[in-house]
């Protein structure tokens, strides 16, 4: 059973022609800017400051690779739809982005972070539609969940259930850095893919 003890960082890519031989399993996290993927990272492999927490948005330009237990890579795909990133700059890393997913590697699951508080913006809901197309594994994670009260959270939900294409066939799970919510379930789904 994967323990999520044993991470090291391979490498960062800012063009696809660079991106390393697939030599194992992928997983990779998708997201906005600021939506608390690299504390996600961290927290999912017991680590401070594997991947870089900022309180400054937009600042991942490049894919980063983790390998995990010598089982599979965590791939962290820098966070879109920064507004104050340049528009050429935004253009280079959704370009990046879409050169990965469709790059022919293992990629066995995609993690897409969405923060709980928010409706999901449209190059969210771009995103989700072309993990959906492409018939690439999706789950979703509901990030900074200890921000909303039990009645804020029922209406976020509820609302998700609209804005979101497939909603209901989609794995959901609400996370928390702070409380610790959705670690168990988010890691056991990754062990699954590890077995
Ligand atoms: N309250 C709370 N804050 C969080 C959570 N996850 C991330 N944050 C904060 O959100 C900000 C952005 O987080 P970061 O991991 O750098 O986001 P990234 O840009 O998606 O990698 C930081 O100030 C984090 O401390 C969470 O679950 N709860
Ligand atoms: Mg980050």
């Amino acid at each position: 059973m994967i323990q999520f003890q044993n991470t090291t960082f391979t490498g960062s890519y800012g063009k696809a022609s660079q991106f390393p031989t697939p030599e194992r399993m992928e997983v990779a996290f998708v997201g906005r800017s600021n939506v608390g993927k690299s504390s996600l990272i961290n927290k999912l492999v017991n680590r401070k400051s594997l991947a870089r927490v900022s309180a400054v948005p937009g600042k991942t330009a490049t894919i980063n690779f983790y390998l995990v237990d010598e089982c599979f890579y965590f791939v962290d795909l820098p966070g879109y739809g920064y507004a104050k990133t340049s528009k050429s700059e935004q253009l280079r890393l959704e370009q990046l982005i879409a050169d990965y997913l469709s790059a022919d590697r293992d990629l066995q699951l995609v993690v897409q972070l969405l923060d709980m508080r928010h409706a999901p913006s449209q190059d969210d809901l771009a995103m989700m539609n072309l993990l959906i197309d492409a018939e690439i594994p999706l789950i979703l994670v509901f990030t900074k969940s200890d921000k909303l009260n039990k009645t804020q959270r029922m209406e976020r939900m509820a609302a998700f259930a609209q804005e979101i294409p497939c909603f209901e066939d989609i794995h959901k799970i609400p996370f928390s850095i702070k409380t610790c919510e959705g670690l168990e379930a988010l890691q056991d789904v990754l062990a699954e893919i590890a077995e």
